[in-house]
């Protein structure tokens, strides 16, 4: 329960960049959730130069994706993250949202970094809420975060974020509902995940799965996510607490830099499967190829009618459906 585990609801990323089709590329992930607060779960992260001048963190040597593997842990645990530099360059990794000494908090400011080809352990504390007074608590570590290099480029970690190293970070709640899938989207500058349609990441989920979205902001720029045919309640979840929740029920939230949400949607509920766009709604960047797909395919994982079509189409293949069409249109299987 303790060790870090490969997901099984993860996909595996070959490692290749410029594929259309990486999510994530590793998880570390929970195995169950019923531990007492106060486990440390020891992990290692290997930093590289990726292909494209890009950078990206992975949970083995040759694995490093951008996004970097999705990390989880439960309010009340400890991550301690060995950080393998094997790159030519100074970098670092940060969190938002959980607890460290100003030596794990991957600024140069406190030395907090990896000098090209170091080896250094960051810290990392969770918590969970406490009475304050009253009918007032002070809230714990749970929510949808995210972690990022602080050291490459500029003591902000400019050139790191720039260049891919960030991923997700999920403090959860003991309780929460666990998802069958999970996606993470980064907007950056005019970029998703560091890519431009068409090129972006297809995320793909059978109908009436459980699908997980954390969504972070980085660059120099405000972007909105928006998400066709879905909507979540803006609060920690994504879901209602209650009957009489009152948070405002949205389908497109502003993700600015350092900014992050999540939220969990069942794909295709009320709909139906098919090629559902997700994007910025700052019309500008959607037009500048800040958009991507959301396949719902069949729950048997088949492939629902007109969406082949819905993603040549989004590629700039212009397309007329014919009986005589016989091209072989693999390649967006999972
Ligand atoms: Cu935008």
């Amino acid at each position: 329960m303790d060790d870090a585990v490969l997901s099984r609801r993860s996909l595996i990323a070959t490692g290749a960049v410029g594929l259309a089709v990486p999510a994530i590329g590793a998880a570390v992930a929970l195995t169950g959730g019923a531990a007492k607060a106060g486990a440390t779960r020891k992990i290692t992260i290997w930093a590289e130069a990726l292909p494209g001048g890009l950078f990206g963190y992975g949970l083995a040597p040759g694995q490093a994706t951008v996004p970097g593997p999705l990390l989880e842990m439960y309010e009340g645990d400890t991550l301690e993250i060995t950080l393998v530099n094997t790159t030519n360059q100074r970098l670092s990794i940060h969190a938002h949202g959980v607890d460290y000494s100003t030596t794990s908090d991957g600024s140069p400011l406190h030395g907090s970094y990896n000098n090209p080809g170091e080896i250094r352990t960051y810290v990392w504390r969770s918590r969970e809420m406490s009475a304050a007074a009253g009918r007032r608590f002070m809230p714990g570590s749970a929510g949808y975060w995210h972690y990022h290099d602080h050291a490459m480029g500029t003591d902000h970690g400019t050139g790191g974020v720039a260049k891919g190293l960030y991923g997700a970070l999920i403090v959860r709640r003991r309780g929460d509902i666990l998802p069958d899938k999970q996606f993470t989207v980064v907007f950056h500058d005019m970029t998703i995940n560091n890519k431009a349609a068409p090129n972006t990441p297809m995320f793909e989920a059978n109908l009436g799965q459980r699908v997980e979205w954390v969504a972070i902001g980085h660059g120099n720029l405000f972007h909105t996510f928006h998400l066709h045919a879905h909507r979540w309640v803006d609060n920690r979840t994504g879901m209602l607490e209650s009957v009489s929740d009152p948070s405002p029920t949205v389908d497109n939230k502003d993700l600015n830099p350092g900014s992050s949400f999540g939220f969990q949607v069942i794909a295709g509920e009320g709909v139906g499967p098919g090629a559902w766009m997700y994007h910025c709604h700052v019309q500008n960047h959607s037009d500048g190829g800040m958009a991507g797909l959301f396949l719902v395919r069949n729950a048997d994982g088949s492939m629902p009618p007109g969406a082949e079509e819905a993603i040549h189409r989004f590629q700039g293949h212009a397309h007329t459906t014919t009986s005589t069409d016989t091209d072989d249109h693999g390649g967006h299987g999972a």
